[in-house]
């Protein structure tokens, strides 16, 4: 985790103080990247301990498409709880269905993807080709004076991912997104990771990750961020049949809040231990061994199926969370 802790200097270092929504200024940095070899250990930060189950938690919350702050605490991550219900601006949001609601957070994006098309009545063979891809019509209407019809379907873009590294594994195309213009007006908050691209290397078996996140908190969010992004990679690989090996990490606006520095500079006093290794209980089918696909298990696997050995690290440190 040596590049995590060179990432920290690096904004202390070269950062500028910024202002932003949140009231707490930021030393920021445009543009970051670490890329870590997942052969050689799981990018758990140990300069402090991590708080691996409430990440987890966060991602098997993703997982389910989750959209309540109460199902994140009852996944064991309570992260989510100030957004839901301390945000000025979402609380009076016409959207929020009431207390712990999020709106149409990442998984919503990322499981069910609200896709819509607007066909011409008479065009046919597009519009079975679209029915024929899942779509379903929901309304006809006129458009300066030309028929057209609405269809709608939810996309699984994740499912989708796994599939195509099942069937295509060559495909340069496999990813996932989580920026959604279309729904920013009903949500606690936009996606910050945001892009997850996988590569499959099929000669080799191995897997690697390209995750793009567009704002990143590096003291309290980048820790939760790599262990998700690391996991899912190592999740995704027992159910297709590859090793997770290149996790590369890219960062748009990489910022350290003001309140959270301190933090960080005793961190930096501290020598990192040797990277843990990532368990995932042999409850979750492992292609490679099974030759059974099992992508259900995107939604089946619980926090306790994630597990980190020999995770040696400094003393617990906190630090206050911008909302
Ligand atoms: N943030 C992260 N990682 C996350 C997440 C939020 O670092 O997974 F959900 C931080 C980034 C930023 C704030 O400090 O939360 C989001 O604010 P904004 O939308 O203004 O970028």
């Amino acid at each position: 985790m040596k590049q995590y802790l060179d990432l920290v200097s690096t904004i202390l270092e070269t950062g500028t103080w910024q202002e932003n929504r949140t009231g707490i200024r930021t030393i920021s940095m445009p543009g970051a990247m670490m890329r870590f070899d997942l052969q050689a250990g799981f990018p758990a930060v140990t300069t402090k301990k991590l708080a691996f189950k409430s990440a987890i938690g966060e991602l098997i919350g993703f997982l389910r498409a989750s959209r309540s702050a109460a199902d994140f605490r009852d996944l064991g991550c309570k992260v989510w709880d100030a957004n839901a219900n301390e945000n000025a601006q979402w609380l009076a949001n016409p959207y929020r269905e009431g207390p712990d609601d999020l709106g149409d957070v990442y998984g919503v994006q990322w499981r069910k993807w609200p896709a819509y098309k607007v066909l011409q009545a008479d065009a046919r063979a597009q519009l079975d080709d679209a029915v024929a891809r899942g779509y379903r019509i929901v309304t006809q209407f006129e458009e300066d004076g030309v028929q057209k019809v609405l269809l709608y379907k939810a996309i699984d873009q994740l499912r989708q991912c796994l599939d195509t590294i099942m069937n295509n594994p060559s495909d340069r195309r496999i990813l996932f997104h989580g920026w959604n213009p279309a729904l920013l007006d009903q949500i606690a908050l936009p996606a910050c990771h945001l892009l997850y691209q996988f590569i499959p290397n099929a000669a080799k078996r191995e897997i690697s990750l390209c995750l793009y996140i567009r704002s990143n908190d590096v003291g309290l969010g980048t820790p939760f961020n790599l262990t998700e992004g690391a996991a899912l990679l190592a999740l995704v690989g027992r159910l297709t049949g590859y090793t997770p090996r290149w996790f590369t990490y890219f960062i748009g606006d990489a910022h350290i809040y003001e309140n959270q520095v301190d933090m960080l500079k005793r961190q930096l006093e501290r020598e990192p231990y040797p990277s843990p290794t990532l368990v995932i209980s042999d409850r979750v089918p492992a292609y490679a061994e099974t030759g059974v696909y099992a992508p259900e298990w995107l939604e089946l696997v619980e926090p306790t199926d994630f597990s980190l050995h020999n995770y040696r690290h400094h003393e617990p440190l906190t630090a206050p969370m911008a909302v």
